[in-house]
Order: structure tokens, then C-alpha cells, then sequence
């Protein structure tokens, strides 16, 4: 290759980094072709959360559980189709909640820019800005997501994190969106507000290894509580668990005091005692709300720039719940 084509395979790169780093998010993507979406977002859950602040666990998870599955392109607000079954009836939707409020505050912010903020970052602004409201920690979210076309409810089984995971697997499924084993302590963290139901844990009460037996990890004086009073029968699909007992709606550390009393209410929970470097990450959180807080600020921006689409790539949704043109 002469001097010139060297030239020329260096610009090319160039350009290609140029291009890379261009279809980066940013801060405040929208403050010229939208300037006020940010704070429309922010009034509507300032508004609104304080009256009803169990949604901010709710508006959490549906950013987390969007993220891991596809990437953080609003994939889990689309409705199945007639051909389609979408991420959102898959079965660990069963228990996802907050569509309604980020349609909502998607329609605020059409009707002030039509075709322009996508319904990812009305995701991902919306969790952020709940969670600030109920005190809880606040993160950068970059803007500039894109929304994704497809939805389909067999990707959640084999990315998403299900509550009868075990250590390695959760790794692995972290990893696999590049988030690493602090982050993963961390953002369990996130089970310090909100609810589950009985029936995601009747297993580990009831019928733990099909004997009739209770998982022996659980501490067996609060699995004998949840038995006599929340979760009377394996069958019992309807009554309501909080994750941390006395302060669901209050974004604090308790939730490690309750994993190291062997009292986390998942398999997910308890297997972060299984390892010596969990078990660190956990301990430095107990010393410290503010130092938490940090953290999962810094693993939210993370989890929130999983697999994004930006540039050209996926659309600028009009309705949350559907694709355009379908
Ligand atoms: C580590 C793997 C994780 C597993 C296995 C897991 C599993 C679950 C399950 C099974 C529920 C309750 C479902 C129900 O029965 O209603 C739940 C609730 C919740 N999860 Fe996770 N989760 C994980 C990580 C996360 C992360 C990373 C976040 C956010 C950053 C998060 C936020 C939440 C919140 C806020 C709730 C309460 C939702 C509500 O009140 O409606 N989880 N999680
Ligand atoms: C974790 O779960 C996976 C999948 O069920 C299993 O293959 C693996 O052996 C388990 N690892 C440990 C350490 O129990
Ligand atoms: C417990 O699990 C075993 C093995 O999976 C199953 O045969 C049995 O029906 C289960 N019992 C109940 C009450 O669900
Ligand atoms: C939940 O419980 C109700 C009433 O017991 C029952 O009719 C329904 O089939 C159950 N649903 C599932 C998914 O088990
Ligand atoms: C299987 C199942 O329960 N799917 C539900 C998923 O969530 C939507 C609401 O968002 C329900 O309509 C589905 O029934």
C-alpha cells in the first residue's frame, strides 16, 4: 500500500470513530429540539409520585427489566401483536406495573414535540426522577435512546434475572449487558422499595426441593411469619410481599440489614451471601446511606446505557405501546 492509501484507510477511521462516538447519548439531548421535555417529565412526577409512591418501585423496575432484555429501547411497553407475543406478557410481566404513567407523560411530551423524545428516555427520565422523589438517590441519564421494534417474550427468559438465580448465573447474566459483579450487589440494592408476590416465593416456602420443605437459607422464624401471615398457601397468587418489610416506599440500606439477617426475600437476594466479594460489597453499603446512593447512581447511568439504539437505528415511537406504522 502506498503512502496515499494509508491516508486513506486513517481517514476512514477517523470518520468511523467520528460516527461511533457521535451516536453516543449525551446530557441534555433535547435542549434544542426539545427543550422543555425534561422538565415536563420531572413536573408530572413531582405531581404525581408523592400521592401514589409505590409507583416508583414499579417505574424502577420497568426500566431495569427494559434494559436487560434487548437493550434500553422501551421493547417491555409494547403490546403483543396478533402474530407477536410481546416481553411484556411474557410470565414475569405478570407482576409489572407504571405502563399507564409513562404513556401518560409520553403524551405531555408529544403534544409539546411531536416525533421527537422517544419513549426509552421517557423510560429511563421517568424511573430516575420517581425514585429521586421519594428521596432516593438521583443519576445522570444521558438522553438520546431510540426506540426498538421488536418485543418478544422469549428474549426475557433467556436475558432477564429471575428470582431463583443463583450466583453464577446472575453473573453471567450482568456481564452479559457489561455490568460486573458490584454492580450487580448494587442494583439488587434497587429491592429496597416495592413489592412481590406470594407466588414468586411460595416455592422457596413450601416446596423447595419438592419435598414439602422450606429453602434453608431463608431464616426459618421469618419464613415461619411469611407462612402464618402473608403467604398462607403455595397457591396463593394474589397477596402481596413488601421486599423490605416497614419501608417499602423509602429508598434506604435496609435492604442489606435484611439479606444479612438471611432474611432477602429471593434465592436472587440470599445468594449475594455466597461469596466473600458480595459479601464485602454488601458490608460497605451498611456503613454508609450516602456512599450507597453514590453507587447505585453510578450503576443506574450504567444499567440506563445497555445496548442503546441512537442515530438512525430503531424509530421515535408516537405511542408507547405500539410500534409506528404497524
Ligand atoms: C438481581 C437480579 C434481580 C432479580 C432476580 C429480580 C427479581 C424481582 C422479582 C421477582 C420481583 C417481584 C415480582 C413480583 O412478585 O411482584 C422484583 C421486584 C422489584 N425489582 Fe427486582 N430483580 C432483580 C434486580 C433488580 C434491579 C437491577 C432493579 C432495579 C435497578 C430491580 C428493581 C425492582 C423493584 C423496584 C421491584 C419492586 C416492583 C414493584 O413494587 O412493583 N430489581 N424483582
Ligand atoms: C447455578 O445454576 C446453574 C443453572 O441452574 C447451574 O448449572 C450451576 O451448577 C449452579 N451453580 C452453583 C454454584 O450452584
Ligand atoms: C412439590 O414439588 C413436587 C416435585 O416437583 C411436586 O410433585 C408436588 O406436586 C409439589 N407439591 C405441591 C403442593 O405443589
Ligand atoms: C390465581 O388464583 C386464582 C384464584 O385462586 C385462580 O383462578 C387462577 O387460575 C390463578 N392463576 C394462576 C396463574 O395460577
Ligand atoms: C401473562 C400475563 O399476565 N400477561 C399480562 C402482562 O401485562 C399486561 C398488562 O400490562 C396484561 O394485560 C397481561 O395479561
Amino acid at each position: 500500500m502506498g503512502s496515499q492509501s494509508y491516508f486513506k484507510v486513517l481517514i476512514i477511521c477517523l470518520v468511523a470513530l467520528i460516527g461511533s462516538t457521535q451516536a453516543q447519548l449525551q446530557l441534555g439531548f433535547y435542549t434544542q429540539k426539545c427543550p422543555k421535555a425534561e422538565q415536563i417529565i420531572y413536573n408530572f412526577v413531582r405531581e404525581h409520585i408523592p400521592h401514589a409512591p409505590s409507583l416508583a418501585a414499579a417505574l424502577l423496575r420497568l426500566h431495569f427489566h427494559d434494559c436487560f432484555v434487548t437493550g434500553c429501547d422501551a421493547s417491555v411497553l409494547l403490546h403483543s401483536t396478533g402474530t407477536n407475543q410481546a416481553e411484556k406478557d411474557s410470565l414475569p410481566n405478570l407482576t409489572l406495573r407504571g405502563f399507564g404513567f409513562i404513556e401518560k407523560i409520553k403524551s405531555l411530551v408529544e403534544a409539546e414535540c411531536p416525533g421527537v423524545v422517544s419513549c426509552a428516555d421517557v423510560l429511563a427520565l421517568t424511573a430516575r426522577d420517581s425514585v429521586h422523589a421519594i428521596g432516593g438517590p438521583y443519576w445522570n441519564v444521558p438522553t438520546g435512546r431510540r426506540d426498538g421494534v421488536i418485543s418478544r417474550a422469549a428474549d426475557v427468559f433467556l436475558s432477564l434475572p429471575a428470582p431463583f438465580h443463583n450466583l453464577t448465573t446472575l453473573i453471567t447474566l450482568f456481564n452479559d449487558v457489561g455490568l460486573d459483579l458490584n454492580d450487580l450487589v448494587i442494583l439488587s440494592g434497587a429491592h429496597t422499595i416495592g413489592i412481590s408476590h406470594c407466588s414468586t416465593i411460595a416455592t422457596r416456602l413450601y416446596n423447595f426441593t419438592g419435598k414439602g420443605d422450606t429453602d434453608p437459607t431463608l431464616d426459618s422464624e421469618y419464613a415461619t411469619n411469611l407462612k402464618t401471615s402473608k403467604c398462607k398457601s403455595i397457591n396463593d397468587n394474589t397477596t402481596l410481599i413488601e421486599m423490605d418489610p416497614g419501608s417499602r416506599n423509602t429508598f434506604d440500606v435496609s435492604y442489606y440489614n435484611q439479606v444479612v439477617k438471611r432474611r432477602g426475600l429471593f434465592q436472587s437476594d440470599a445468594t449475594l451471601l455466597t461469596s466473600f466479594a458480595t459479601r464485602s460489597i454488601i458490608a460497605k453499603q451498611l456503613q454508609s446511606t450516602q456512599g450507597f446512593f453514590a453507587e447505585f447512581a453510578k450503576s443506574m447511568e450504567k444499567m440506563g446505557q445497555i445496548k442503546v439504539k441512537t442515530g438512525t437505528q430503531g424509530e421515535i415511537r408516537k405511542h408507547c405501546a405500539v410500534v409506528n406504522f404497524s
